[in-house]
């Protein structure tokens, strides 16, 4: 034990430090408004993170939310506020090749801001990553695919346009399952719509819904039934409370998922001691890290729950990150909806992601294996060279 700490020591002291920590907001548009129950979405913005540390490497983390603060707690711009106030005065000075002691060390004096502790860890794990020469997703215990399936989220708020929408993505075989977000307008109407578009593709197309909340548990029970008759494979987080998840699971013969009851591995305990739903949207934002949703996953391989990667329709940087996560999950019976980048118009990376036969390509260089466009970022920075554009966050 003495050996150990004492290598240890030595190892610190000559280890690379954190030298500084610069964040900056992107303001992208998206391809079309995208529809949500909580909000609709005319752009995104991507809260990037960049950590340089002494040895000349510099680590690249993001983090995004949904309509602002309509999702959940964290914003970008608080994200923004919080890393440069108090995550960097903690991280500077610090060894950065143990990004596990220093995400505990920040753990200790930043209470909740799991996405703001999400973006930061990535960007450390992409630092190391290119340190080593790895992905990060070796830096997890290492990737168990190369590639994933890509589910397509429909909601320009219109059946016709939505079938379309589906059809263009069938043709050019970029996804075969799709997403509905449903739960802003009528019960009746919403049922209609999916009901439409599963007629349309048939056996083409898988068709899930995402709630996002919006119902009540009497129009779960009625909704997830009808939804079941009409070939909807999976719902997810129809209402709010776990409770009544617990309540409406296995009664319909359609999969229940939860995805914003999951805040990490104790709700994601919580979830599974009760058998609550039956897969887990994991998402490292929600989960507070990529460490945090490896837990996560844990949690569910335990409890017999299935796994899908989600999405807080990250950029490039959230997106990659989440898929050298997801491709480390033993069970993933769900795939993921890891299409983030493709919502938006603008390309941000030096080398576009490969998006093909319905699947993504987890990049295989070191540390996310990404790189940034510097002068495509620096012209949709916000109060940047393109001044702010105005979008519904
Ligand atoms: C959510 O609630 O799952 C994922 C796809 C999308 O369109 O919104 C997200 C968030
Ligand atoms: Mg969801």
């Amino acid at each position: 034990m003495k050996t150990m700490s004492a290598s240890f020591a030595a190892t610190s002291h000559l280890a690379p430090v954190i030298e500084r920590v610069d964040t900056f907001l992107l303001d992208l548009p998206t391809i079309r408004p995208h529809k949500l129950s909580v909000a609709t979405m005319n752009g995104q913005t991507l809260m990037l993170v960049k950590v340089y540390c002494s040895d000349g490497v510099v680590g690249f983390g993001e983090g995004t939310t949904i309509g602002g603060l309509a999702y959940g707690g964290e914003s970008p711009e608080g994200m923004k506020l919080a890393i440069d106030s108090y995550f960097a005065p903690i991280m500077t000075g610090q060894d950065a090749t143990r990004v596990q002691a220093l995400m505990a060390r920040i753990g200790k004096m930043v209470k909740e801001n799991r996405f703001a502790k999400c973006a930061v860890e990535t960007a450390l794990l992409d630092a190391h990553g290119k340190r080593l020469g790895l992905p990060v997703s070796e830096l997890l215990g290492g990737r168990r695919r190369e590639r994933l399936p890509v589910v397509w989220t429909l909601a320009s708020g219109n059946t016709d346009n939505d079938i379309a929408e589906a059809e263009r993505m069938l043709d050019i075989r970029r996804h075969n399952i799709f997403k509905l977000k449903i739960g802003a307008g009528p019960l009746r109407e919403d049922l209609e719509h999916v009901a439409a578009i599963k007629r349309a593709l048939g056996e083409r197309g898988a068709v899930r819904v995402d709630v996002n909340m919006a119902w009540s548990e009497t129009e779960a029970a009625y909704g997830m039934a009808a939804l079941a008759d009409a070939g909807c494979e999976l719902v997810e987080q129809p209402v709010a409370s776990v409770s009544a998840l617990s309540r409406l699971v296995r009664r319909y013969p359609v999969a229940l998922m939860a995805d914003e009851a999951l805040q990490g591995p104790e709700s994601a305990f919580e979830l599974a001691r009760i058998h609550g739903v039956d897969v887990f949207a994991v998402k490292i934002e929600q989960s507070g890290g990529l460490f945090n949703a490896q837990r996560v996953a844990a949690i569910a391989d335990a409890a017999g729950i299935e796994l899908y990667g989600g999405t807080m329709l990250e950029g490039a940087f959230g997106t990659v990150a989440s898929a050298q996560v997801f491709s480390t999950f033993a069970n993933l019976k769900w795939g993921t909806e890891l299409f983030g980048p493709l919502l938006l118009t603008e390309e941000i990376l030096a080398t576009s992601l490969d998006y093909s036969d319905f699947e993504l390509t987890v990049p295989d260089g070191p540390g996310l294996g990404i790189e940034l466009d510097e002068d495509r970022a620096a012209f949709f920075v916000r109060d940047g060279l393109r001044k702010t554009i105005s979008v519904a966050r």
